[in-house]
């Protein structure tokens, strides 16, 4: 009988080595589906149509852990052709994934769909995503978030709260025309109409949230709160 039972309680501990040899229990494998749709935007009292992920700008944010795989599964319903590159993250053996558009793979063309399959390795932190194709990476962008492994401390005293800053620029003209039109004068692009912070160009522009509504009509009070604000929240809802 006691034989038996060692014998079982061998086996058991074999196949739960087994489990944690091919389940390793922090990596999962996350999912994302972006479409590629154009959506009508308005800043600066413009609006224009752009492409978007998923109708969000900036797009939506991908947050993995360490030692994840990641399948970004991207459908295109634009015009345009389309790639997208995950800048700064390290594709150790995940070349295909990069997103370059000529370079590591063809673009998706209108209709099709690609899955972007990489494993997150060796790195933590927050970067970015963004279109690799024409000017779209004026609109087509976003965060990525890469959190340690559980039970990782962070090198640092934990935050009480974490916000993405993604910077950025409006432009209100249409960005593939002002690229076509710098390349044939031969000139840098026009300038942008302002820049972004998260999509959005602040209550100093025209048609973003009304300085009066938040700050009241006193310019003390205004220039009080951006000298002793931490952040202007506007931005992040
Ligand atoms: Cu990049």
């Amino acid at each position: 009988m006691a034989a038996a039972l060692s014998k079982i309680s061998c086996w058991a501990s074999y196949i739960l080595f087994l489990y944690f040899v091919y389940h390793p229990a922090e990596a999962a494998v996350k999912r994302y589906q972006f479409d590629i749709q154009v959506k009508n935007v308005s800043r600066l009292c413009h609006a224009k149509p752009i492409v978007t992920v998923n109708g969000r700008f900036p797009g939506p944010t991908v947050y993995v852990r360490e030692g994840d795989r990641v399948l970004v599964n991207v459908t295109n319903h634009a015009k345009y052709n389309m790639s997208i590159h995950w800048h700064g993250l390290k594709q150790f053996r995940n070349g295909w994934a990069d997103g370059p558009a000529y370079i590591t793979q063809c673009p998706i063309k209108r209709g099709h769909s690609f899955t972007y399959d990489f494993n997150v390795t060796g790195q933590r932190g927050t970067l970015w995503w963004h279109a690799h194709i024409l000017w779209l990476r004026a609109t087509v962008y976003g965060a990525i978030v890469i959190m340690p492994k559980p039970g990782t401390p962070f090198p640092f005293p934990q935050p009480d709260r974490e916000e993405n800053i993604i910077l950025g620029e409006w432009w209100n003209s249409d960005v593939e025309d002002i690229e076509t039109q710098g390349d044939k004068l031969g000139l840098p692009p026009n300038a942008s109409d302002a820049h972004t912070i998260n999509g959005k160009p602040g209550p100093l522009f025209p048609c973003s949230e009304k300085r009066e509504q938040i700050f009241g009509s006193d310019p003390c009070v205004y220039d009080q709160y951006r000298s002793t604000s931490k952040t202007f929240p506007d931005f992040f809802q």
